[in-house]
């Protein structure tokens, strides 16, 4: 096992959103952190509640639009997973692109499948430090796993990127 990989490599939380789900665009999304990299680190399928909504969005309480984001966030099974990578919060936050999904560049998750500020496709940690507190808010440390993907051995980063 290499320690690198275990110890360095920071983590990010993403939600994949109801609309993700009723469209079908769970695997698509997913795929593309596959792709470039990224490993999934924590994956689980769960249905939101209120109260849950009303911890992880706090700082949107009191937004005109806050009482609608909770229905939408309530109204479908969603998957949560941690992503992991080097500058894993950043690159997943680029690879979403902006919160309206109609203002998002093209070749974003959110710009290439998303027409709405509501209904935007997935949520991504914004900083290291919320990614450590929604990692713990949604996943429990035994729902956590500790793997290897072959190729990061050698081909994923160079040597002095595995730091
Ligand atoms: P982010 O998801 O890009 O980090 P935040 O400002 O943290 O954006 O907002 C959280 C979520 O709340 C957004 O992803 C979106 O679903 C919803 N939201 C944000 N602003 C609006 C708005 O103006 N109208 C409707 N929904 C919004
Ligand atoms: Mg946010």
């Amino acid at each position: 096992m290499n320690e690198w990989l275990v110890f360095c490599m920071e983590r990010t939380f993403i939600i994949l959103k109801p609309d993700a789900m009723q469209r079908g665009l769970a695997g698509k999304i997913l795929s593309r952190f596959e792709r470039r990299g990224l490993k999934i680190v924590a994956a689980k399928m769960i249905h939101l509640t209120k109260e849950k909504c009303d911890e992880h969005y706090a700082h949107l309480k009191g937004k005109p639009f806050f009482a609608g984001l909770v229905t939408f966030m309530t109204s479908t099974p969603v998957i949560c997973a941690v992503l992991e990578g080097k500058d894993a919060v950043e690159l997943v936050r680029k690879m979403c692109g902006a919160t309206n999904a109609r203002a998002a560049e093209v070749g974003t998750i959110r710009g290439d499948f998303g027409l709405s500020t509501q209904a935007n496709l997935i949520h991504a940690s914004d900083s290291k430090e919320t990614a450590e507190k929604e990692i713990a808010r949604f996943f429990s440390k035994n729902e956590m796993h500790q793997w290897e993907r072959d190729l990061e051995a050698s081909y994923t980063y160079s040597a002095d990127e595995k730091g």
